[in-house]
């Protein structure tokens, strides 16, 4: 009996070898770890799926995505750091989150900066929204797509948001960025930069009032359970982007590159439509969740755009006024092409 058992462990253990060494010697698949902040079920999730799934087939199996959510490789910033030391290879997250690495991703945070989608995919998508991706190579990191992280609405539990002296006080978590900070203590709100990742604890401990993020996110990071009042007020559009780490990037063949290339772009076009698809009916699913809902008034939504108007000349000076000037003539093409 006992030796039957050690000649089947054996054996066993023989053709796990065998296996092993067989893939090693013929198909050698790179892993390539893809860390991600938000759930599985949400659009980042999906999207990253549908990148996974692209890579996996383009490369007859060669190359396999690890995607790993919900933040366990990390937040955004630490997820940079791990891409510019080679520790880790892909990611994907808010281009807010990089301007300490490449100040002229500020450009993005300009309040009011796009009125709708087609406006950001035509700048993000041309040559101003290439120009800044570029910038990332001498810091370590290669850009591939924009995704839509979306535009940015606020949540609280203090109070209903109807008007601009409502935002008083209200402790708001934002992400760990200069405008960020700057744009909402100058709208009267106590500016609390912390990583995404901390963001549900600290709403649901009460240490912030309120947040602000795309209704995507809202739903799927199960905000609507620790927060009571959403105001529509669409104050930024915020772009995810997907990176590589640059070590990572240039010891690929390119062949293997045109793989991660063409797989980000299906993923972006994917990405996009799915995010609006669900932004669509987000409001009445938020609604249904047992938020209080409201959206401000013409005048005041005004009187919150004229104040965050002062944090545009500290943004064209961070990023520089060529790519200030260049972004608004982008933006200005887009809008009269509509
Ligand atoms: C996810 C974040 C998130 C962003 C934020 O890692 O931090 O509020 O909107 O999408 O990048």
């Amino acid at each position: 009996m006992k030796l039957k058992q050690l000649t089947i462990a054996a054996a066993v253990a023989l053709a796990t070898l065998g296996a092993g060494i067989a893939q090693a010697q013929d198909i050698k698949p790179r892993l390539i770890r893809f860390g991600y902040g938000l759930n599985e079920i949400s659009n980042q999730g999906r999207a990253t799926k549908v990148f996974a799934d692209e890579v996996e087939k383009a490369s007859g199996g060669k190359m396999k995505i690890r995607a790993i959510g919900a933040a366990a490789l990390g937040s955004d910033v630490q997820m940079q750091q791990a891409l510019i030391g080679g520790a880790q290879e892909m990611m994907v997250g808010s281009t807010a989150t990089l301007v300490g690495i490449t100040k002229e991703m500020a450009i993005w945070d300009t309040p009011f900066l796009f009125n709708n989608a087609q406006e950001a995919d035509a700048v993000l998508d041309g040559p101003v929204g290439q120009k800044v991706m570029d910038k990332l190579q001498e810091k370590g990191l290669v850009g591939l797509v924009y995704w839509e992280n979306g535009f940015r609405n606020l949540t609280n539990n203090k109070r209903a948001v109807t008007k601009l002296e409502d935002m008083d006080g209200i402790k708001l978590r934002v992400m760990q960025n200069n405008v960020f900070i700057d744009s909402f203590k100058t709208l009267g709100a106590n500016a609390v930069p912390l990583p995404f990742s901390e963001l549900f604890t600290a709403l649901e401990t009460r240490t912030v009032d309120g947040q602000e993020n795309p209704y995507n996110t809202i739903l799927s990071s199960k905000f609507y359970e620790v927060q009571k009042y959403l105001t529509v007020t669409n104050h930024v559009y915020s772009p995810w982007i997907v990176l590589v780490s640059k070590k990572y990037w240039d010891g690929l063949s390119k062949d293997e590159q045109k793989v991660l290339m063409d797989a980000a772009k299906k993923s972006r076009d994917f990405e996009r439509q799915d995010t609006r698809a669900e932004a669509d009916k987000a409001l009445a699913d938020l609604k249904g969740k047992g938020m209080q809902i409201n959206q401000l008034s013409p005048s005041e939504a005004n009187r919150m755009r004229e104040k965050l108007g002062a944090v545009n000349a500290s943004i064209a000076a961070n990023v520089g006024e060529d790519l200030w000037k260049d972004t608004q003539a982008a933006v200005a093409k887009a809008r009269a092409s509509k």
